[in-house]
């Protein structure tokens, strides 16, 4: 059935390889489905309407593959996306799974293991420029501890850094035309990882040789792991001009690492992050970082990516209609009304101004006396996304 939410292309719809191909291994349990080459996912994704994959790059070349291995594969998954019109807007680094990172990566505290980080990424980001990506992701899933004793903290944000300040001076040496997208996760795989927020993240930015080519990807479980807003994140993210990417999914608050189907738990808190992006004009494209259930066999899996978009199209469309609803918009004009033009008179700091405002008088109980009916505001937003107004 093709209606208004039906996923296409134009929506800008994107995810991993790792996220459609997720074969459902979990600590406790072996794969529940069998491992979908590459192409096989291209063409998977390309039928359920997204528009990209993006991958790391073992996704795609097991690691230690031959050059002329790596270029046979390259080749055939380029043809995929000539025939389905995929493209891969996003590429990474698997710095995680293989044992020699198990101590991290560029964090890592024995020098071998920072270089071949280096190494590995130098040629992973070959990989993705080649296939077209203009995002590059560093998720330093295994840049972390479990016990203090064994990592000092600021030699592991000096090597973080050094690393990220090298890795940009590679990508400008080399001409590329890329930027670099941060990604924070407060832990697992490790007890901690460090610089857990995107908020941590927008911080250590600022202390790169290259900030301006440096943003954040985030994600909507991490920060919700933490027990934060997402939204306020990726608000945060915007502003600073850094929301060069973004993962969405879904997680309960104090689980595990749950990489449910966007929308799947927390709808009031997914509407918001939709109307956020829509609103502000977000141009990336909307990247899925979750998995299906490991219930699922592949009709489950391609149920699961339909989920993903069409409940965000769904979303869009209640964002929409919160814009133009009478009753909401009546509320927020009340809201930002400016009584006695208080406004004119804040502002930037100027002597005058500070005057002007020590001598005014405030009516401090009225104030505190107004209800502001955030209540009802609050309600008719749960009524419109139960369809009810
Ligand atoms: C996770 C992370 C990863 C990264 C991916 C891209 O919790 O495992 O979200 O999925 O996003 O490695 O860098
Ligand atoms: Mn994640
Ligand atoms: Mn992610």
């Amino acid at each position: 059935m093709v209606d208004l939410f039906t996923p296409k292309p134009e929506h800008k719809f994107t995810f991993g390889l790792w996220t459609v191909g997720n074969v459902g291994r979990d600590p406790f349990g072996e794969p529940v489905r069998v491992k979908l080459t590459p192409v096989e996912i291209v063409h998977m994704l390309a039928e359920v309407g997204a528009y990209g994959v993006n991958l790391h790059d073992n996704d795609l070349i097991p690691i230690g593959a031959a050059p002329a291995e790596r270029d046979k594969i390259v080749e055939g998954f380029k043809r995929a996306l000539k025939d389905t019109g995929l493209v891969v807007p996003m590429a990474t680094t698997n710095l995680f799974s293989d044992p020699s990172f198990k101590d991290g990566a560029f964090t890592s505290n024995d020098p071998r293991v920072r270089a071949y980080a280096l190494q590995k990424t130098m040629n992973a980001i070959e990989l993705g420029v080649e296939l077209g990506a203009e995002v590059y992701v560093f998720w330093g899933g295994r840049e972390g501890t479990e016990t203090d004793a064994s990592k000092n903290p600021v030699d592991s944000l000096k090597r973080f850094r050094e690393a990220l300040n090298f890795l940009c001076a590679y990508v400008i040496d080399q001409g590329f035309d890329l930027k670099f997208a941060l990604e924070a996760k407060p832990n697992e795989p490790r007890g901690d990882i460090f610089l857990p927020t995107t908020g941590a993240m927008l911080g250590f930015i600022g202390s790169l040789d290259y900030p301006e080519m440096v943003g954040v990807n985030p994600e909507v479980a991490h920060e919700q792991m933490a027990g934060l807003n997402f939204v306020h994140h990726v608000a945060q993210a915007w502003e600073a001009g850094k929301l060069f990417h973004i993962d969405l999914n879904d997680q309960a608050f104090g689980r595990y690492d749950q990489d449910f189907r966007f929308g799947s738990v927390n709808l009031k808190s997914s509407f918001f992050v939709v109307k956020f992006l829509e609103d502000v004009g977000y141009q990336g494209s909307r990247h899925f970082d979750a998995h299906a259930y490991r219930t699922e066999d592949y009709d489950g899996v391609k149920a699961f990516a339909r989920g993903c978009m069409r409940t965000y199209l769904i979303l869009k469309e209640k964002a929409a209609k919160w814009n133009q609803d009478p009753e909401i918009q009546t509320l927020l004009a009340e809201i930002n009304s400016d009584q006695d033009h208080i406004s004119s008179i804040l502002g930037t700091y100027n002597a005058a101004r500070a005057a002007d405002i020590k001598a005014r008088s405030f009516n401090r109980e009225a104030l505190g006396k107004r209800g502001l009916a955030y209540e009802r505001l609050d309600q008719l937003t749960v009524e419109l996304l139960l369809g009810v107004n």
